[in-house]
């Protein structure tokens, strides 16, 4: 179908058709990346819910490989729902995946490779006597689900954590298991945030607090903190909290409690939901993919054919000049598409001024940009707080960045653009979609969050454009925004990118690298050179 085919991603992980939802159970097995994800094989909306499989050398070209899990059991009938990969120390690979069973229970399930040292890992096992876990008393049967990646208890044993909600409260349970088969329900809730509802998809992982290399899972102590990650059901976005686990008290405990798990930080605060963690043991990084869902209508999914991309991977560390934060960066292995960087040094951009930068199409770019201020008033107090009604909320200090996917009239922009003030409201991060399309029903919201800047740092930001899609990165990845984005005007070689400053009080001096990106290759897996790959 051509219909919208201008707002597929050229090098983001779609599938070729249909619905795409949460990033489930990646993991690296002998010279290959894996994901898996929701998917439904029959339509653009959700449902059926089946396991796609596509592999990588590099998290960054993809090919398609057969449906890795089917729900054709009674306990998955309902859909083979999200779940994560634990790999063993003897290489052994573990699957936990919740099952919607035939009545609508949640259930967790364990399937594991049929073969294990197949490298593409094509066909999957359901073990026979699934599920493993059903919900705990006190605990709603639809309410249970999301099995996170297993670390280490006592010797022998392991945990993984699921999701779920008591008297409005988010809590994540853990369990214990030395077979991954039988499993003993820890006392109390490793945490609980009152107030914040389902938690879906929860995640746990130590960061080190030197901010060097990912952890694995199992590791910890000295040197090492925990992050909870949970996916708020109510609101569709995925929160997360820096602390200290107690592995003996079964506890984790928030380093600062006013910003504990769903009233504080936000991993995105785009378009993005489900997100996962994995360890890359190649490459010693923990690396987190999330989903962007569609803000279009479902007609406009089904007419289109599909729905949904996931983010380009990114790495996960610890924030150890603010220490109050995680970085995200896209994975390294993006440089590989970028083409003929362009650099723009110190591009002077007055109060209320637009200047173009010249880069041929910008549907596909790679962009960093740092930017200087220059105080036009001294000692003026700017308060202005958060990201406004947008780009045209004008204040003294902001807001200043980038219009992206913009056509030369500006019919169509969006701007990604700092908001800072000069007391104690701090500098925000901003994605303003509010002009993004001339297309009527789409959401067109104003994203942003608090970014922290240390002293002596320059604003800066990274952003990843691809059709319809933007992620953009400020302060090396403190804060990030997802924009889903429909354009049909600043499309293909029509799309175009500016500077802009709409502070009344500073000029901006920019200085940028705009890399023009190719398309990925992203492709089902040649069925002849299958059988080379497999053994
Ligand atoms: N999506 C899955 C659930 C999960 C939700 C079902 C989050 O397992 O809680 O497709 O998007």
């Amino acid at each position: 179908n051509a219909m919208f085919s201008w707002q597929r991603t050229a090098y983001h992980f779609q599938p070729q058709k249909n619905w795409m939802n949460d990033p489930d159970g990646p993991l690296f097995h002998k010279g290959w990346y894996h994901l898996f994800y929701q998917y439904n094989p029959d339509s653009a909306v959700w449902g059926n819910i089946t396991w796609g499989h596509a592999v990588s050398k590099d998290l960054i070209h993809w090919l398609y490989l057969p449906f890795a899990l089917v729900p054709d059991q009674w306990y998955d009938i309902g859909g083979v729902w999200t779940g994560s990969a634990t790999i063993l120390p003897d290489g052994k690979i573990i699957m936990l995946y919740t099952g919607d069973t035939y009545n609508s229970v949640q259930v967790q399930n364990l399937a594991y490779p049929a073969n294990p040292s197949d490298p593409l890992l094509l066909d999957w096992v359901k073990y026979p006597n699934n599920p493993v876990l059903t919900p705990p008393s006190g605990i709603y049967p639809d309410e249970f689900r999301d099995p996170t990646t297993a670390w280490t208890g006592p010797p022998g044993t392991w945990r993984i954590m699921i999701g779920s909600t008591v008297n409005k409260a988010g809590v994540a349970l853990v369990f214990q298991t030395t077979d991954f088969e039988n499993y003993t329900l820890l006392d109390g809730y490793l945490h609980s945030v009152p107030g914040t509802g389902m938690w879906e998809c929860v995640d746990f992982y130590p960061v080190a607090t030197n901010g060097s290399v990912g952890l694995d899972n199992s590791e910890g102590g000295p040197g090492t903190k925990h992050v909870l990650k949970a996916s708020l059901d109510d609101k569709k976005y995925d929160v997360y909290a820096l602390g200290t686990y107690d592995p003996v008290a079964n506890k984790w405990t928030p380093d600062n409690p006013e910003e504990d798990v769903g009233i504080g930080l936000r991993v995105d605060y785009g378009k993005y939901y489900a997100s996962k963690t994995f360890f890359d043991p190649v490459q010693r990084r923990r690396i987190l993919f999330g989903w962007i869902n569609e803000t279009d209508t479902q007609s406009d999914d089904l007419e289109k054919g599909w729905a949904s991309v996931q983010t380009i991977p990114r790495t996960v560390l610890f924030d150890n000049k603010t220490g109050t934060n995680i970085v995200q960066w896209p994975v390294e292995e993006v440089k590989s598409l970028r083409l003929n960087g362009m650099v723009f040094e110190e591009v002077v951009v007055g109060p209320g001024e637009i200047v173009q930068l010249d880069v041929g199409s910008a549907t596909q770019l790679d962009i960093t940009a740092e930017f200087e201020t220059e105080y036009l008033e001294s000692n003026s107090t700017d308060d202005f707080s958060g990201c406004g009604a947008g780009a045209i909320d004008r204040s003294t200090y902001g807001p200043f960045g980038l219009l992206v996917i913009a056509d030369q009239s500006l019919s169509e922009l969006t701007p990604v653009y700092f908001r800072p003030s000069n007391t104690t409201n701090g500098t925000y991060f901003c994605a303003d979609e509010s002009r993004s399309s001339l297309a009527p029903d789409v959401t067109k919201a104003v994203y942003g969050g608090k970014v922290p800047v240390l002293d002596g740092e320059n604003l800066s930001m990274r952003l990843l454009v691809d059709h319809s899609v933007v992620e953009s990165f400020a302060q090396g990845g403190r804060t990030v925004i997802t924009s889903r984005i429909y354009p049909t005007e600043a499309i293909y070689a029509a799309a175009r990118l500016f500077l802009f400053n709409n502070a009344t009080g500073i000029t901006i001096k920019a200085t940028l690298t705009v890399w023009q990106v190719n398309s990925a290759f992203i492709h089902p897996f040649p069925l002849d050179q299958i059988e080379k790959y497999s053994s």
